[in-house]
């Protein structure tokens, strides 16, 4: 009988141990994303939520001519991040042949649009000039179409979207806003010129504004590249990146409106180096919980040392406004930020 006991009593303490140890654990599971959010070089991320998921896509970040697909990465919690490789690449897209860069998704009519930069081309130079033979002057922006976030995505017109130069704006870094009335706008522009232009339904190109123009520049002073707009509380926000990107310089600075074409003016910057966390952050975007006043910066950054042009990292964190709407200065941290699953 004693033994029975002694063994009752070992089985007993095992289950307690075990228990424990369970708890211990659930103890020790992440509360925090971290940052990076997840592994590998990755710059200029674009965030999005699509129904109960944190969607994210960014620029794989590497040479030039190998910048060749496009990674996303999607979460239910802001903590779990999930890869989806290669959503987009060289061989679903022809005409593109390097620097893949700054993938944007929206969904329309349930479909999900990828717009992104191809090639980082340079100004045409217009006699004789031919597309098929002129990888330095043919690409621009281009739009994929999948029937889910992860893809795959297919090339929606089997060329570029732009590829020409309007008011001297590089076609890179596209984003595309959806307002308030339905109107799809998108706003893009490298080498320190930002245009708008409306998009027609089907994705297809532009509509012309009022006065025939395709792209209205609406350039805010010290824009460099990479616009982000979103709308709280009936005012919208423009964000853009300034400095270098291939140094510390870089840096986010924003504006507030009463409409998409502005005026903007120049507020204030929010996201810099800290040479305590990170150096060269820029090229953000914004994430809202959905229906709720939860708001996050999604943005890259350079890791201390940074030892390569291309080493830069996907980081998220907390953004908090001033009660006038004015935005407090992002603080970057190596934590992260909590868990905050759309469906709770
Ligand atoms: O990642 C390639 C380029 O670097 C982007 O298009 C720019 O915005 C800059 O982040």
């Amino acid at each position: 009988m004693k033994s029975r006991i002694a063994l009752y009593t070992l089985a007993a303490s095992l289950a307690f141990a075990c228990s424990s140890a369970k708890e211990t654990n659930l103890e020790e599971t992440p509360k925090l994303s971290g940052n990076p959010i997840f592994d590998g070089w990755y710059a200029d991320p674009e965030g999005i939520v699509f129904v109960d998921e944190y969607w994210v896509y960014p620029t794989f970040s590497a040479g030039f001519t190998d910048q060749l697909h496009i990674d996303a990465f999607s979460s239910k919690d802001l903590i779990t991040w999930e890869k989806h490789a290669n959503i987009l690449d060289t061989v679903a897209i022809k005409w593109a042949r390097q620097a893949m860069w700054a993938p944007a998704a929206i969904e329309k009519d349930g479909k999900y649009y990828l717009f992104f930069s191809a090639n980082d081309i340079q100004r045409p130079s217009r006699d004789g000039w031919d597309p098929n033979n002129d990888i330095n002057h043919f690409g621009g922006l281009g739009v994929a179409v999948a029937d889910s976030p992860g893809g795959p995505f297919k090339d929606h017109l089997g060329k570029p979207l732009l590829s020409e130069f309007y008011n001297d704006a590089q076609p890179i870094d596209q984003f595309v806003f959806k307002d308030t009335d339905g109107t799809y706008y998108m706003l893009y522009g490298g080498w320190s010129h930002c245009n708008i232009g409306k998009l027609n339904a089907d994705f297809t190109g532009f509509e012309l504004w009022d006065d025939g123009e395709l792209f209205h520049e609406i350039t805010p002073e010290g824009y460099v590249e990479g616009p982000f707009v979103f709308i709280r509380n009936g005012k919208y926000y423009f964000m853009w990146s300034e400095g270098g990107w291939t140094n510390d310089s870089y840096k986010v600075a924003y504006a507030m409106a009463d409409k998409i074409t502005g005026p903007w003016k120049r507020i204030d910057t929010i996201l810099e180096s800290d040479t305590t966390v990170a150096t060269g952050a820029g090229h953000n975007s914004v994430i809202q919980k959905s229906g709720s006043d939860d708001w996050y910066m999604v943005y890259h950054r350079r890791p201390i040392p940074n030892e390569g042009r291309d080493h830069r990292v996907t980081a998220i964190d907390v953004m908090e406004f001033n009660a006038d709407g004015t935005i407090k200065p992002i603080k970057m941290t190596f934590e992260g930020v909590a868990a905050n699953p759309i469906l709770e």
